[in-house]
């Protein structure tokens, strides 16, 4: 008999029906912590998972889709936008299935983005074993393909007893809901074990709201880094993606307003202080402004805000020049806090800005600073809009199977950006474009930027555009993307196409890895292995004619509406025609591949070979060595 305060559930309706009812609140603001179950189902999750999201289909809707690690980035991306408040689960099978999820774990634990995976696991009876997919080991039974996924998240359990998910599953919530240690949380669920019933405490399903604090930062922390600005002569605010998850852009302003203070911007930061405020200085390290950078270089004090200070961001370290430079990190981590020797101030973005701000009253940057903020941003409005109308070379027919692909993706930006509207949103992850967009767009909303640009995984494109719209179906969302990323995963089309969400894909054609071509041409190895080509029979070589890949056809048989635009004007009347707001389409735009946007004050170390038989890696290695002088310790 079961007594009214326990209700015999499986563990896999159990755990779903658990889902249902978690809701996290930040600011008075309350919301279900899940907007849903993604998942593909094999023997490791069907009867399981499977049949439990069935039964309990009107408290958690599920979605299929095409590939577990496309369900993930969609996860992260959902969760991203909704400033890490929400998030979506992810099922699958075990096996193949299972870690298909790592890179996508990998993507959302390096970003600090919420994402819960459920992998089937193996019997945890071992009665069967080896299952279908089960790897074995000479040494342990207690080893499955699941455990590849400890590194790679904030929080792992295998769930060997029904019963055990009473304490696990609240203990994986308080990590997806801690802002300093997010990512992923992966639950491990062996296919037996997830059919088992139990008499589940009815308390288990009651309702949860799982508060997201504002944590307060040390007072007398905050007074030093109040004495520290009001030393310095130079300063600089870098706002990571931590000011936008704490939604302390408003707070940033104000900063920024009161004392004069500039502000560089990381990938994941964009758009925290909006392009137009006269303060903006837009992206800032190896993919930074022209603006920005000169600030960073001669910055005598570096007020770091929400930021992993990745060597994007840093300019592997050489971004910071002045003799005495010093640091205040303002992060939730203390991981992050204590990078480069940072005065750290451990606490929420928002909470310490806000308490800041009385500490600085009567502070202000001097005229010849203000000054030069002012003369920078100028000129780097005008470098931004002389390199987006520069075209490519007409005719020059660099991909080969077009005759004249004269469009710089520089163009394609500028014509994204005359058109879009500032709430639009622009999802990109990897290639040349992130560099580009970095330095180039215009983010005029805080939530209109959004890149992945921590585990720069290509494939996380389409994707995280499918969980982009999901979390904001009003605001209206442009994938950009390279052919090489397209090719790796352009699957998630389908599940655009079947559930209804609309898309618009950029889909920049360059004959291949631009990127990396052009990263290969500057350390000597000519490009070397990066473009479609045949192999040539006679020589064994990739050196024959470029690959005919068609990649309008390819869009258009995933479900697309499709066009190709080889001129502006095409790409312009593809944009505003109308037909991208109702269905998913796909605008393949041929580009220069050589029409490169270049670096401003900016270096990114990329080892080259010490030693060489090429002329060219030799004299790359020379380069190498005396760029690298510029590499500093922060201790
Ligand atoms: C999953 C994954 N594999 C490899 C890389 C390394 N990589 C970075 S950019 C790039 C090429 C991307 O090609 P494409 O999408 O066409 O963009 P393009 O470089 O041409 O702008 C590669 C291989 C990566 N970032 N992610
Ligand atoms: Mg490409």
């Amino acid at each position: 008999m079961t007594s009214p305060s326990r209700v015999r559930l499986t563990m896999a309706q159990a755990l779903v029906r658990f889902l249902s009812q978690q809701r996290t609140a930040r600011d008075g603001h309350e919301q279900p912590l899940f907007g849903g179950v993604f998942g593909i189902f094999g023997h490791g999750n069907v009867a399981g998972i499977g049949q439990a999201l069935q039964q309990e289909r009107a408290a958690i809707r599920y979605y299929l889709a095409r590939n577990e690690q496309a369900m993930v980035h969609t996860a992260a991306a959902y969760a991203k936008m909704h400033n890490r408040l929400r998030t979506l689960a992810c099922t699958t099978s075990i096996g193949p299935g299972a870690t298909n999820m790592v890179t996508g774990a990998a993507a959302a634990t390096i970003n600090r983005i919420p994402v819960l995976l459920l992998p089937g696991d193996i019997f945890a009876s071992r009665r069967p074993a080896p299952v279908l997919q089960q790897l074995e080991s000479s040494r342990s039974q207690d080893v499955s393909v699941n455990d590849c996924f400890k590194p790679v998240s904030r929080y792992w359990d295998r769930i060997n007893r029904a019963e055990q998910i009473v304490t696990a599953l609240p203990d994986a919530m308080r990590v997806l809901t801690s802002p300093a240690d997010t990512g992923a949380v992966t639950l491990a669920l062996p296919q037996d074990v997830q059919a088992e019933a139990f008499d589940y405490p009815a308390a288990l399903f009651e309702p949860r709201v799982w508060t997201i604090p504002r944590a307060r930062a040390d007072r007398d922390r905050l007074h030093e880094a109040a004495r520290l600005i009001r030393a310095s002569a130079r300063p600089l605010v870098i706002a990571g993606g931590g000011v936008i998850y704490s939604e302390a852009g408003g707070a940033l302003a104000r900063l920024a307003e009161a004392t004069g203070i500039a502000v560089g911007e990381t990938q994941a930061g964009k758009g925290a202080l909006p392009d137009p405020h006269p303060l903006s200085l837009g992206g800032i390290g190896a993919t930074g402004t022209r603006a920005a950078n000169v600030l960073a270089r001669d910055a005598d004090l570096v007020i770091v805000i929400g930021s992993r200070l990745s060597d994007f961001t840093t300019a592997s370290k050489t971004a910071f020049q002045h003799e005495q430079v010093r640091f205040i990190a303002i992060n939730v981590a203390e991981l992050d806090a204590a990078k480069h020797a940072a005065l750290p101030i451990v606490g929420d973005a928002r909470a310490a800005l806000e308490e800041l701000l009385p500490l600085l009253a009567g502070y202000r940057v001097g005229p010849a600073y203000a000054d030069g903020v002012a003369a920078a941003r100028a000129d780097w409005r005008a470098e931004v809009d002389r390199v987006c109308a520069a075209g490519g070379e007409a005719g020059a027919g660099r991909l080969g199977r077009q005759q004249s692909p004269a469009i710089t993706q520089a163009q394609v930006i500028g014509v994204l950006q005359e058109l879009l509207a500032p709430t639009d949103v622009i999802v990109c992850a990897a290639g040349s474009l992130p560099g580009d967009l970095h330095k180039l767009w215009r983010a005029r909303d805080p939530k209109g930027y959004h890149l992945e640009y921590g585990y720069s995984c290509m494939g996380y494109e389409i994707a995280g555009g499918l969980g982009v719209k999901m979390a904001a179906p009003e605001r209206r969302v442009y994938v950009l993307v390279g052919d090489g990323s397209y090719l790796m995963m352009a699957q998630e089309i389908v599940t655009a196409v079947q559930e209804g969400i609309t898309l618009t894909i950029v889909l920049l054609d360059n004959g291949g890895f631009a990127s990396i071509g052009g990263l290969s041409e500057s350390i000597g190895s000519g490009g070397f292995g990066t473009r479609y080509r045949y192999r040539n029979p006679a020589t064994g070589e990739l050196d024959g004619d470029v690959l005919p890949i068609d990649l309008v056809a390819n869009a258009a048989s995933l479900g697309a509406r499709t066009c190709r635009a080889t001129t502006l004007k095409q790409l312009r009347e593809a944009l505003t025609s109308g037909a991208c707001d109702t269905q998913t389409s796909v605008i393949v735009v041929p580009v220069d591949r050589e029409a490169r946007v270049g670096g401003y004050e900016s270096w990114w170390d990329v080892p080259v070979a010490e030693v060489s038989s090429a002329r060219e890696v030799q004299d790359a290695r020379a380069a190498y060595e005396i760029a690298r002088r510029k590499e500093r310790d922060f201790l």
